[in-house]
């Protein structure tokens, strides 16, 4: 039961915090404390463990760029790395920079509260103890915090349910067994393949079907492994100059103003090449629908292409929303595996699911009995791992009270009331919609940098002005409605995945280039629209 006084408290040791808390310890030379709820360093890919969970960036981008000495010793085998290969990765970084010494695993914080008196936060862990500190920098990730709809009877299920997002180390054993996947975005897109080579049976209930693009994923050749090293420089200018961070930049091209059979002709060549680079194919896929329905005409004629059964095809091709729309999975044999023996698909947005009962899942037209249930069902993303936090701004504030309508942040970075609390790759910054690692780079320097600031002209406070914020929020949501991304029914960007969650279109789609700019004005501008005492 003891108090720990540090200068500051991160909370979570991914991608984020480790970065954090190697920039703080390190350049500013403060004394650092990092929680972590899980038992290694891995945020997000601790706990994603689920088969077949790979990463969609490819995996010269995704790392961190910081260090060339980290990039030039560290080895990617994959172009698209799996689950166990990132946490290797992290933990590598850990061991290099000797970060373990100031993160304590199993560890979670349950409450924190500005004292407005000594101008500290006071954090509290579930073991009892408490951090008082002056900076409270969370780094929790965007999609940390399992959504497991609430269906009528889970209690009642005798079998094995699991959720993708909280997935067993020792693995789960499906042989022979009668599987139920339920999810079909990115997560149940990766997992459903690798699940069906092994169960005996596999049913996927399907509520919106999904666009997908193939990963081609493959070991990277000995001559790509050289290229990269020996680019470093360029790759890493090129993620942190572009629109989605990503080693690619997205082409100055209509899809609108080019000809049919060219345009026919780069679809053809980018859906052989595989990932991201597709959406990347044209400029106006994300801004104008008769662009976007080129891309989504291109892939549903695929799809039909790979499944046998027409009336499996039109399930799968009865897609609601334009490409993109919703965060666009890549896959390995998805669509092929429908045309196994052992699969199943069914379409619960005709006849919803009304129950699980003891034996498996009943839908309004048939019972199916299930062994296992995998709920690839997503995340209360990007709020969630915040509220669950029980923050407390100045007067007593609540986080949920404040974000009671939808959360309010200046540049995702900082929620007035709440001084000298940085959220990194909040809410309102660009995030989930680029390659997280550049996100997550660009937010931490700036952090960095602005303690360093405030350190240095002896300020003891800051916060961003409700004005600022007000103004940010507005052109977050001007900017997601310039694009068709709110267009998507039941997407996570929009919290329209929970019931009852606030709809507002969260990430910042005005493009990691244009944000780092405004980023970098705004410090050249004394902090503008931030308050410091
Ligand atoms: P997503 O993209 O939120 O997908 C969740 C899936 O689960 C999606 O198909 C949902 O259907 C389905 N879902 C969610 N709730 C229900 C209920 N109540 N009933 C039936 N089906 C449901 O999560 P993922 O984990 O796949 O991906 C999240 C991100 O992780 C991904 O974008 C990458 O950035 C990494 P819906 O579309 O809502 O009808």
């Amino acid at each position: 039961m003891s108090v720990i006084q540090v200068d500051a408290l991160v909370i979570g040791a991914g991608f984020s915090g480790m970065y954090q808390l190697l920039c703080l310890r390190d350049k500013l030379n403060l004394n650092v404390a990092v929680v972590e709820r899980g038992a290694e360093v891995g945020g997000t890919w601790y706990w994603n463990r689920y088969p077949g969970a790979r990463c969609d960036s490819e995996s010269h981008a995704y790392q961190y760029y910081f260090s060339e000495d980290l990039a030039k010793e560290w080895q990617w085998t994959e172009r698209f790395p799996d689950h166990a290969e990132i946490r290797r990765y992290l933990n590598f970084v850990a061991d290099k920079f000797n970060l373990r010494p100031n993160i304590r695993f199993n560890t979670e914080i349950v409450s924190a509260k500005y004292d407005s008196t000594q101008d500290v936060w006071q954090a509290k862990t579930d073991q009892g103890d408490t951090y008082q500190a002056k900076y409270l920098i969370t780094a929790v990730g965007c999609l940390s915090t399992a959504n497991v709809p609430k269906i009528e009877g889970l209690d009642s299920f005798k079998g094995q349910w699991y959720h993708t997002g909280q997935w067993p180390h020792e693995g789960v054993d499906f042989r022979g067994k009668r599987v139920g996947v339920i999810g079909t975005g990115s997560t149940g897109i990766q997992a459903i393949p690798v699940i069906a080579e092994t169960a005996g049976h596999l049913t996927v209930f399907q509520r919106t079907a999904n666009y997908s693009i193939p990963a081609k994923n493959a070991p990277l050749t000995e001559e790509f492994k050289k290229y990269v090293k020996d680019h470093f420089e360029e790759i890493r200018d090129i993620t942190r100059g572009n629109t989605n961070g990503q080693a690619f930049y997205i082409k100055d091209r209509s899809a609108l103003e080019t000809p049919p059979d060219v345009r026919q002709r780069i679809y053809e060549e980018l859906w052989e090449k595989g990932g991201f680079q597709f959406r990347a194919s044209f400029n106006d896929l994300l801004s104008n629908k008769e662009a976007n329905d080129t891309a989504a005409q291109f892939i549903i004629h695929k799809i039909r292409q790979k499944i046998k059964d027409p009336a499996v095809a039109d399930i799968l091709t009865d897609i609601d929303h334009p490409f993109a729309a919703k965060r666009p999975p890549i896959d390995t044999n998805y669509f092929e595996t429908y045309n196994r023996d052992n699969v199943t698909l069914v379409d619960i947005r005709h006849a919803p699911i009304e129950r699980i009962t003891e034996r498996g899942i009943k839908t309004s037209d048939a019972e199916y009995d299930l062994d296992i249930i995998v709920f690839a069902t997503g995340f209360d993303a990007m709020t969630r791992p915040l509220l669950r936090l029980n923050i407390e701004g100045e007067n007593g504030l609540p986080l949920a009270e404040a974000w009671k309508a939808g959360p309010r942040n200046y540049l995702g970075l900082q929620v007035p009331g709440f001084p000298n609390m940085f959220t990194i790759t909040g809410p309102g910054s660009p995030s989930v919609l680029t390659n997280m690692p550049v996100a997550i780079e660009q937010h931490v320097e700036w952090i960095t940098q602005c303690i360093a600031d405030m350190q240095a002209k002896g300020f003891k406070k800051i916060e961003a002005s409700e004005e600022a914020t007000a103004n940010w929020l507005e052109h977050v949501n001007i900017a997601a409605n310039k694009t068709l991304l709110p267009l998507a029914k039941h997407s996570w960007y929009l919290g329209a995945n929970v019931p009852g969650k606030p709809r507002v279109f969260m990430p910042y789609t005005g493009g990691m280039a244009f944000y780092r700019k405004e980023c970098e004005a705004i410090v050249k501008d004394s902090y503008a629209g931030f308050l410091r005492s």
